[in-house]
């Protein structure tokens, strides 16, 4: 059976959804991030709205630098637990379009506002066109917002297909219209080359991906290593890789943000007590036992780390949990001084 792959990423994500929450900015140039300061400001933009980025203004661009090019936008900062909640019904949504894989569907969230979803049940493209159409439109009268699709034979063009039809877009790429849809396209825009292996491959010559697949295996395997045959079969549209979906409960956890960011110590571990508390009691109450403990940590900004452990064996005692779990996020308080903004504990359950 052909595989159908359907992308799907909402537009300017944490921008729009404050551009909703504030109808009065609509349209105007929305940047979501650290506090400028009026040009002093640390850290870095989280996301800008379109009109923003006509300024030149995108993600992880250092605040400072945003506030130069556009000192009359609004400047905002992130409010995640708000952005989380709209992200969990999003994704409620976008679940109810494909059935759970053993009824040949499946989904994986990849991130807030990122989604796979495996349609292939559906044996066409037409009617896999449909379906988004329909999927836009549901979120957009539930959520007020826009999202881009993509659909392609895999993971790897339905993503590419997403990135081109931004924002609000909507675009197929059948299995015979890949090669043209891929050629003239920028190598960075093909997923995996990052600014360092396009000037390497800038310098000798190579710009678009239809250059590119000029490249032997024997070449970029030598440029690149084991990542150089991965560019050769991407530069062809080739991707194996499996829609994973989460189907059972295989973990649970808890995550909190501080409402100032904090090195307080008694700050962060009480909450970190009492959210292993809060967890320990679900384990219970689901008669599950864990064996992976990770803990997750976001400094000021949005630079997010994790630390995991793995027991010997599972086990459903409070007191390895608690033991285990402060060591890690003891590690995080020693590794750097900067400020916590978030913390989170998840467990991997059996
Ligand atoms: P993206 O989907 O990469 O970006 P976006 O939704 O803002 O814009 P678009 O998809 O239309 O290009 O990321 C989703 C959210 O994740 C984004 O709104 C903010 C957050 N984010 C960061 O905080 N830092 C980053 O560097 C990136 C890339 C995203
Ligand atoms: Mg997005």
């Amino acid at each position: 059976m052909q595989r159908i792959i359907l992308h799907i990423d909402m537009d300017y994500f944490f921008a729009q959804i404050e551009e909703q929450e504030n109808p009065q900015f609509k349209g105007k140039p929305i940047v979501v991030g650290a506090d400028p300061k009026e040009g002093k400001g640390r850290g870095v933009v989280s996301t800008a709205s379109y009109s923003a980025r006509k300024y030149g203004i995108h993600s992880a661009l250092p605040i400072s630098k945003a506030y130069q090019l556009c000192p009359q936008a609004i400047f905002l900062p992130v409010n995640m637990e708000l952005y989380q909640k709209v992200s969990e019904k999003i994704m409620e949504i976008v679940k109810k379009y494909s059935p759970p894989p053993k009824f040949g569907g499946g989904w994986e969230i990849v991130s807030l506002d990122e989604a796979f979803l495996d349609v292939s049940f559906l044996g066409s493209y037409e009617k896999a066109k449909n379906l988004a159409t329909k999927l836009k439109n549901e979120i957009l009268e539930k959520e007020k917002l826009t999202a881009t699709v993509g659909i392609g034979p895999n993971k790897l063009i339905a993503k590419m297909a997403t990135n081109q039809a931004k924002p609000n877009g909507l675009l197929l790429i059948k299995p015979n219209q890949v090669k043209s849809f891929l050629e003239p396209l920028d190598i960075e825009d093909l997923p995996g080359i990052g600014p360092k292996t396009a000037e390497k491959l800038r310098e000798i010559g190579i710009n678009k991906i239809k250059e590119l697949q000029r490249l032997s295996r024997e070449k970029l395997k030598e440029m690149f290593g084991k990542v150089g045959e991965t560019i050769y079969e991407r530069a062809r549209g080739i991707d194996e890789e499996p829609v994973s979906s989460e189907e059972i409960i295989k973990s649970i956890g808890k995550q909190i943000t501080f409402e100032k960011d904090t090195r307080d110590s008694e700050i962060i571990f009480e909450n970190f007590e009492q959210m292993i508390n809060e967890i320990h009691q679900e384990l219970l109450k689901n008669k599950f036992s864990f064996r992976t403990i990770t803990v997750v940590c976001r400094y000021q900004g949005f630079e997010t780390h994790t630390k995991s452990k793995t027991l010997k064996e599972a086990t459903q005692d409070l007191g390895v949990l608690k033991k285990e779990a402060k060591k890690l996020l003891l590690k995080f308080f020693l590794e750097s001084k900067k400020p916590i903004r978030l913390i989170g504990l998840r467990l991997k359950i059996c």
